[in-house]
């Protein structure tokens, strides 16, 4: 029997606070930004904001190098501001989630400095080994995972950078300091915790590099024990709290072990981030390459993981844009010729899908890549770090930045658009990172689309009576998933799994069916209709609405969804 999740029916919206709004002319966003643009959020009608690390940080990895846990870091404001954004959210009864970074800190904070300094307690917070007893493993962004621990001799795992010393959770000193800094954000009024890559934190006492034909990311992803950490960790916070919301990011991780984690009655996670379906632009599974999207990918691994999550009662967390993906719509839609299909069919393929879906900010008025002209234009540590990789390995440097273009996490930490002057209405100095195409997708023109439209009445011809634009039609969305029952607690059945073309679902509740078809390529594609589909109702599309006969048409990118007229018996 599936578990009816209590907030099966909740939309997260992604803000990244450091491109989001800049309220006092540094060129860096900050809370108070985000204050001043809460009406936007609320206009989306989403139910929690989950933000980016605002933690004080030296920002060798944008925040994810924490210094100190339970502070804001004061370029993006004072504490006071962020119990402010609690209070204006909260008034329109959005949730705050706040990212919780407890596989690593940065080696400026003050755990890492007094074990530098000999403190044995605090070298025990770290994974600290004698040269003879390191591993050759490679860390995520590019060269080895361990550095010289000082000038001891010995030497220090990070799996991220060499600022982002790993933290050892065999210590239940460690695992305590987790579960404090978790209540202490609690007590200030937070409802949600994003916690980062948090499958990596159950590593055995020994460490081992791969045998022959292992993957090496499986030595220390997903160790057995990191289920009971969890608990742990829930037990002594958020588990008490059935209106909290955790959502851990599983870095390489399973389906079997996300439903773990997920399992209703295992007291560990609601819900889990996977990654797979965005390796659908991958060769060999290799990010730093040049491959095309191949929608068959997107298609097959989308159905694997609902089918095993639904099948097994485990709840995932959707999403096609976050801030270390380029934007969607520039990788798997067409923003040239179909900005409004291709965007608007990318957010139903989310936000109508079986588990949470998280809207990354920007997606919602179709945001895409910026066009930057090289490397010195981006900021990220990986991309830079990969720029150099790629070069050393032989490469030319104009197939280089083609990759790096493409592949940088920049891409999508371009300051939020919010009107078409210089700084995009971001900021009114000179921006960490540069907007390149607000003239053409910003907030104001999207709310001035849709205001005409809506004069003017063009709408779908569907039950919706879907907006004609990006905004109004994610706006519609996220109604839809809080106003039928099935997109929020319906199972999930695949439909023509084999498609390389048209990525197609059932959801099913209480005897209400629908169909989700969404076709990924700039082509027509024709569709078969599932056995009681012939007949329904469109009850939403992007594009004409195709009656309901054995075979339906999808112009390119359309998305359409049908309502089968008798239910579950049909
Ligand atoms: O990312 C986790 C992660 O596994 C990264 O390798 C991610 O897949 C990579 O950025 C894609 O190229 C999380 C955060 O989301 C990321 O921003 C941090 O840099 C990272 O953890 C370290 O904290």
């Amino acid at each position: 029997m599936a578990t009816t999740r209590p907030f099966a029916h909740k939309v997260v919206y992604q803000v990244y606070p450091k491109s989001f709004a800049d309220s006092n002319g540094d060129g860096v966003g900050d809370l108070r930004g985000i204050i001043n643009h809460v009406d936007h959020i609320a206009s989306l009608g989403v139910d929690a904001v989950w933000m980016n690390p605002i933690y004080p940080s030296p920002g060798k990895d944008n925040g994810y190098d924490v210094a100190d846990y339970t502070a804001i870091d004061p370029a993006m404001g004072t504490m006071a501001d962020f119990e402010e954004l609690v209070a204006a959210l909260k008034a329109h009864n959005i949730d705050v989630m706040l990212d919780m970074v407890f596989n690593h800190c940065s080696d400026q904070h003050e755990w890492f400095r007094r074990a530098l300094a000999g403190e044995a307690k605090y070298q025990d917070y770290f994974i600290i080994r004698d040269k003879d007893d390191i591993t050759s493993w490679e860390s995520k962004f590019g060269g080895p995972a361990w550095s010289p621990f000082g000038d001891t001799g010995r030497y220090y795992l990070h799996l991220f950078d060499p600022s982002q010393p790993d933290l050892n959770w065999r210590n239940p000193a460690v695992r305590q300091e987790c579960a404090n800094i978790v209540n202490f954000w609690r007590s200030k009024g937070v409802a949600g915790f994003r916690f980062d890559v948090i499958n990596l934190i159950g590593k055995d006492e020994v460490l081992r590099d791969a045998p022959e034909g292992v993957d090496e990311r499986d030595m220390y992803t997903d160790g057995e024990i990191v289920h009971d950490y969890l608990r742990e960790l829930a037990a002594r916070s958020f588990g008490r709290d059935d209106n909290h919301l955790t959502v851990g990011e599983m870095s390489h991780t399973s389906i079997a072990h996300c439903l773990a984690y997920t399992g209703a009655e295992r007291g560990e996670l609601d819900m889990t981030f996977s990654f797979y379906h965005l390796k659908a632009d991958y060769v060999d599974d290799m990010k730093w390459t040049d491959g095309s999207f191949q929608p068959g990918k997107l298609i097959h691994i989308l159905h694997a993981w609902n089918e095993g999550l639904s099948a097994g009662d485990g709840w995932p967390a959707w999403f096609l844009n976050n801030h270390d993906q380029p934007r969607a719509l520039s990788r798997f839609g067409d923003p040239e010729n179909y900005p409004f299909e291709s965007a608007s069919m990318l957010g139903a393929l989310v936000v109508l899908n079986r588990g949470t879906p998280y809207v990354y900010m920007g997606e919602e008025i179709g945001m895409t890549n910026p066009d930057y002209a090289g490397v010195a234009d981006l900021v990220d540590v990986e991309s830079h770090n990969a720029y150099r990789i790629l070069l050393s390995q032989g490469l030319d440097e104009d197939t280089v930045w083609r990759i790096v273009k493409a592949k940088s996490r920049d891409n999508s930490r371009s300051p939020m658009q919010w009107d078409d002057s210089e700084f995009a209405g971001f900021s009114t100095h000179y921006p960490w990172l540069l907007p390149t195409n607000q003239d053409s997708i910003n907030v104001q023109a999207a709310r001035a689309l849709q205001e005409r439209l809506a004069r003017e009445g063009v709408r779908g011809q569907d039950e919706v009576g879907s907006p004609r634009e990006v905004l109004g039609f994610y706006r519609a969305l996220v109604d839809i998933r809080h106003r039928e029952e099935v997109f929020a607690h319906g199972d999930y059945v695949a439909h023509q799994p084999d498609s390389d073309s048209v990525y197609a679902f059932i959801r099913q509740h209480r005897g209400t069916r629908m169909l989700v078809a969404c076709n990924l390529t700039a082509e027509g594609q024709s569709l078969r209709l599932p056995e009681g589909f012939v007949g329904a109702r469109v009850f939403l599309t992007n594009g004409a609405a195709h009656p309901a006969a054995g075979l339906v048409r999808l112009d390119p990118y359309q998305v359409i969804v049908y309502r089968a007229v008798d239910g579950l018996r049909g």
